[in-house]
């Protein structure tokens, strides 16, 4: 049975036995000084804001029952995933795969791209790492989805208007029904984020519906 979220730009029929939540890229590389987000020139202290918020979204899922998935944008240790002109685009000071103060930046089982441990993944739940910013591009989770039967995904994680969005439109245009959690997500730019917002829910919800974490508490446990 369909729970209304009260959402913009109207109501989401949140269907839970069709659900999962996303959680994109909570990484030490985007949230911690001396990452990829840091080496950008970004003012990651933005970024770490938000995990208390994460962390009770994760908390409601999983006393929920939701399927819980986590990205992690990262790339093979010889960097063969890595298109050349991702890896030299920008002004950064340490460019994907140079060895940082976290270990090599945004490659897979350095110290600095791992999830966030206020926000890590627990058992039994899915973890994707991902080579490009959107989380269908070269990866499997079409499958997955499709194996469990999901329909609606619920998202939050870094940064809005990059990973976020990104991987949000892919959804859309696969069919998924999507409601970014406002308040569990975040860029370094505030403006981008209030912009991305606007557009995931502008002409009638084009990309999908946005709600603060406090309205699926209100809906679902109160
Ligand atoms: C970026 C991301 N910003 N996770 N990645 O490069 O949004």
């Amino acid at each position: 049975m369909a729970v209304a979220i009260a959402a913009e730009p109207y109501a989401f029929a949140l269907d839970e036995a069709s659900v999962a939540l996303v959680v994109i890229d909570m990484q030490r590389d985007f949230v911690e000084p001396g990452g990829f987000g840091a080496s950008l020139g970004n003012d990651v202290s933005r970024l770490e804001a938000i995990v208390p918020t994460v962390a009770r979204l994760l908390a409601l899922a999983r006393r929920r029952g939701w399927r819980v998935i986590h990205t992690r944008e990262s790339h093979r240790p010889d960097l063969s995933d890595c298109p050349p002109a991702k890896r030299s685009r920008g002004n950064a000071t340490l460019r994907i795969g140079d060895e940082g103060p976290m270990g090599r930046i945004l490659v897979q089982g350095e110290p600095g791209n791992a999830i966030l441990a206020a926000v890590a993944p627990i058992a039994g739940e899915t973890v994707i790492d991902k080579p490009g910013k959107g989380m269908f591009y070269a990866t499997d989770i079409a499958d997955i989805l499709a194996k469990w039967g999901t329909t609606q995904l619920v998202f939050a994680g870094v940064t809005t208007e990059v990973c976020v969005q990104t991987s949000m439109r892919e959804a859309n245009d696969r069919g998924f029904e999507c409601l970014l959690v406002e308040d569990a997500t975040q860029s370094y730019f505030e403006e981008f984020k209030q912009a991305a917002l606007a557009m995931i829910r502008a002409q009638g919800a084009i990309v999908g519906w946005t709600a603060p974490l406090s309205a699926l508490e209100k809906a679902l446990e109160s």
